[in-house]
């Protein structure tokens, strides 16, 4: 029988029904809402406010039915436990096993990968302290200054978004990012190093992905340019499965950190691609994320599903993309750390989830992924806000907000905070006509001006949101919070029967260029149809 098909969605079906006319005002008339839908996890200081939903206890035990019947359990050992979860792939999906912290081993094909990614992670350790305490020199004895990861997607958007998030606590040497074949992106950042002072990172899982070996290619001819061929030892490193690729590239194998085929891209910040992380905020401190990171699988592995923050978020999207048909969904750090946050989940979320067939090879008939966008607060409130709150969709958003910043500069805390606590309150209550009117009145409109304003100034309310709040950021706390998203992913992927480890539209993008390239270059013709005909035929007139 179908998802759609079976009991639990019908059930859902049914409630919606009731459910789309009910008001988070009523709702709310409930004084132990609070108490009664949200979850704190005290050993992580992290709070999960979820009571402004539209729901109630009906539609939270028909959603945890749909978990029930999805035998979430039994996925949730399967792909701890190295099982190859990843059918179309047929690999094993452990990024659980890089932070694992319990000690115990986890097998794949037989073998225990925890023996090789402790090794992994003694090396990065090793290269790290190295680098940062000045023994591990350029090739005319300077000390690593700047360090550039080349890389694109899971190889840049993880460590990336991580090395923003913990800036406060960068102590090493200056970490840049390529990841665009546009040479501007290079060109700008190479113009800022000596390359002296300089190391080059080159993350790929592959080692052969167009736009990375593209840049890892002209980053290396403007090195040996400037220091000679034998220069490269001490300023190329490499991270990849790919020893030949590696070695083919020029690189030396020992200055390889190694990962491995059950580690996705999109799911890599926790592998050797996290190294530019150590290399900026040290070891220890991408340790800690590491830990946080395993203290959610603990508390998603072990928590009953009333009290799993991963599954209550997985279901509540579920809740509003399946059945209130919500178009997409936001989320809104109020932290400037945070500020690629979202651009980096967007990649998780929507190049997990984002498939079509099911288990069984057939096409769904239901929505699966959701679209995912948001900036940080309060940047959004003078931007896109005005459409969450009046627009004629609804778009469920996730607030994170921070209790405790990494610094306090006067009263910019509690400014940013009181938005963020501001936001979702209006968003779920709105304002009332008769609420709006009044505040005309009292502006001193006039009759005629109260009559045209009004409308516009009514706020329908009834916007779910979910507030997460961090006592404070650090790695272990930032550790948490990524894997709180990966964990809501996975468990949406099983309601959908999706595989959500696999990324075959990233794979055609990957040939689709290679095509054209000669075109540009002038050395092939291929037949396309009129308008990409066109664009290419001008493209090679007007080019200089
Ligand atoms: C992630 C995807 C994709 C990948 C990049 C880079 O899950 O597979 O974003 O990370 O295409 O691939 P390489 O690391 O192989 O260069």
């Amino acid at each position: 029988m179908g998802l759609v098909e079976s009991k639990e969605w019908q059930s859902l079906e049914t409630h919606y029904k009731k459910m789309k006319s009910v008001h988070l005002r009523d709702l709310f008339k409930d004084n132990d809402r609070f108490n009664k839908y949200s979850i704190r996890l005290e050993k992580l200081g992290l709070l999960f406010d979820y009571s402004k939903n539209i729901i109630d206890e009906e539609t939270k035990k028909l959603l945890l039915d749909l978990v029930k019947a999805s035998d979430l359990q039994t996925w949730t050992d399967k792909i701890f436990s190295g099982e190859k979860i990843n059918w179309t792939e047929k690999r094993a999906v452990l990024h659980s096993a890089l932070r694992n912290m319990s000690g115990k081993s986890v097998f794949v094909d037989g073998k225990d990968v925890m023996i090789d990614i402790k090794h992994v992670l003694a090396k990065m350790e090793k290269f790290t302290d190295d680098l940062r305490n000045g023994k591990w020199l350029g090739a005319t004895g300077k000390q690593i200054k700047a360090v550039v990861n080349i890389g694109i997607g899971g190889s840049d958007l993880g460590p990336r978004m991580v090395c923003e998030a913990l800036k406060y606590y960068a102590d090493g040497p200056a970490v840049y990012f390529v990841s665009n074949v546009d040479g501007a992106d290079i060109y700008e950042v190479l113009k800022k190093l000596d390359p002296e002072t300089s190391l080059f990172i080159v993350a790929s899982k592959t080692f052969t992905t167009q736009e990375t070996m593209t840049n890892a290619n002209t980053a290396r001819k403007w090195l040996v340019e400037k220091l000679g061929e034998n220069a490269i030892k001490n300023h190329f490193v490499a991270l990849s499965t790919n020893k030949e690729k590696v070695a083919e590239f020029g690189i030396d194998t020992n200055n390889m950190f190694e990962f491995w085929n059950f580690v996705g891209g999109r799911y890599s910040l926790w592998s050797a691609i996290g190294l530019p992380i150590a290399c900026a905020v040290g070891f220890d401190k991408f340790k800690e994320l590491l830990t946080g990171a395993y203290e959610m699988d603990v508390h998603f592995k072990t928590a009953p599903i009333e009290q799993n923050i991963p599954v209550i978020m997985a279901v509540l999207g579920i809740w509003y993309n399946n059945f209130f048909n919500a178009q997409s969904y936001t989320v809104l750090p109020y932290s400037q750390y945070l500020h690629r946050f979202t651009a980096f989940l967007q990649q998780s979320d929507m190049e997990s989830n984002g498939k079509t067939i099911n288990r069984n090879g057939e096409k769904v008939n239901y929505q699966t992924g959701q679209v995912l966008w948001g900036e940080p607060g309060t940047n959004g409130q003078h931007s896109f806000y005005q459409l969450i709150h009046q627009g004629t969709k609804m778009i469920p958003c996730d607030f994170i907000g921070i209790v405790n910043p990494p610094k306090r500069i006067g009263d910019h805390h509690e400014k940013l905070l009181s938005n963020f606590f501001a936001q979702p309150e209006a968003l779920a209550f709105g304002l009332t006509k008769e609420q709006a009117t009044e505040a005309l009145k009292a502006s001193g409109a006039s009759e005629e001006d109260i009559k045209m304003l009004t409308p516009h100034k009514i706020f329908e309310g009834n916007k779910p949101t979910n507030s997460i709040l961090l006592d404070e950021l650090t790695p272990k706390t930032l550790g948490a919070l990524i894997a709180m998203y990966e964990h809501k992913i996975f468990v949406q992927g099983i309601i959908w029967q999706v595989n959500s480890y696999d990324q075959w539209g990233v794979e055609l993008g990957k040939k689709l260029a290679n095509v054209i390239l000669p075109e540009l270059k002038q050395e092939k013709e291929n037949i396309h149809d009129c308008s990409t005909a066109s664009l290419i035929k001008y493209y090679n007139k007007v080019k200089k």
